[in-house]
């Protein structure tokens, strides 16, 4: 069986962190701005383009202005090239960022005339293509939207969805030398702990859960995951 653990905890603290004011409205293109996060993200590099989305961008008979495709689903991590056409008779733009940054970049673009030049963005004239290579380092529900006024509107937005990566942990072989159910507290001679760059040694660790030590006894060979829980080398898992 294998072993697997969301490593979400952590991304969606970094989203949080990030979501607040980290997109500032300078349409400045110096160096500085290329490596900069988002909640959604950061510029990607070339070399490290994982997969490319072709994505049009156009006008309805019905009126209605449309990207195709209208979502994309992607990994954590994965960094993708957009190749970005406009096959409609109108300028559009293609913008990534999150909800909260759109909308509030979209009621700028209500007040004045303005064009994106952001690496998260890149704007079309008619028959004119281009591209994003953009690196999506946090899960969570981002958009891609045309923010010229009235565009929104008329249909050009999607949902980005980023899944968080699975990560496989790894376990750590031991042999249980004393065990103390009234501290909840197992002493283990381990092998090298790899995850937390530690030697060899033999270490007393608190349990996650007490009836984790029910199931033990000095001597058992066991393999065990330790996480830091509130400082402290803990074990999380055992088998
Ligand atoms: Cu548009």
């Amino acid at each position: 069986m294998k072993h697997l653990t969301l490593a979400a905890v952590a991304c969606f603290a970094a989203s949080a962190a990030f979501a607040a004011g980290s997109h500032d409205h300078s349409h400045d293109h110096s160096e500085g701005e290329h490596g900069k996060m988002m909640a959604v993200g950061m510029p990607g590099k070339a070399d490290a383009v994982d997969r490319t989305i072709d994505v049009i961008m156009r006008e309805t008979d019905d009126g209605d202005m449309i990207f195709e495709p209208s979502e994309f689903d992607i990994k954590q991590g994965e960094t993708i090239r957009f190749i970005v056409s406009n096959k409609g008779e109108l300028e559009h733009e293609f913008v990534i960022d999150s909800q909260e940054g759109n909308a509030k970049h979209k009621e700028m673009m209500a007040q004045m005339e303005m064009e994106h030049d952001d690496p998260n963005s890149v704007s079309l004239e008619p028959g004119e293509s281009g591209e994003v290579v953009w690196k999506f380092a946090n899960a969570g529900a981002f958009e891609f939207a045309c923010l010229i006024p009235g565009h929104y509107e008329a249909g050009m937005h999607g949902p980005i969805n980023v899944a968080e990566t699975m990560v496989e942990r790894i376990y750590t072989k031991g042999v249980v030398k004393k065990i103390k159910p009234d501290s909840g507290k197992v002493t283990i001679i381990h092998e090298e702990l790899v995850e937390h760059d530690m030697p060899a040694m033999t270490m007393v660790f608190p349990v996650a859960d007490d009836a984790m030590l029910d199931a033990l006894s000095e001597g058992q060979k066991i393999e065990f995951v330790a996480d830091r829980v509130k400082g402290k080398l803990t074990i999380t898992d055992l088998k």
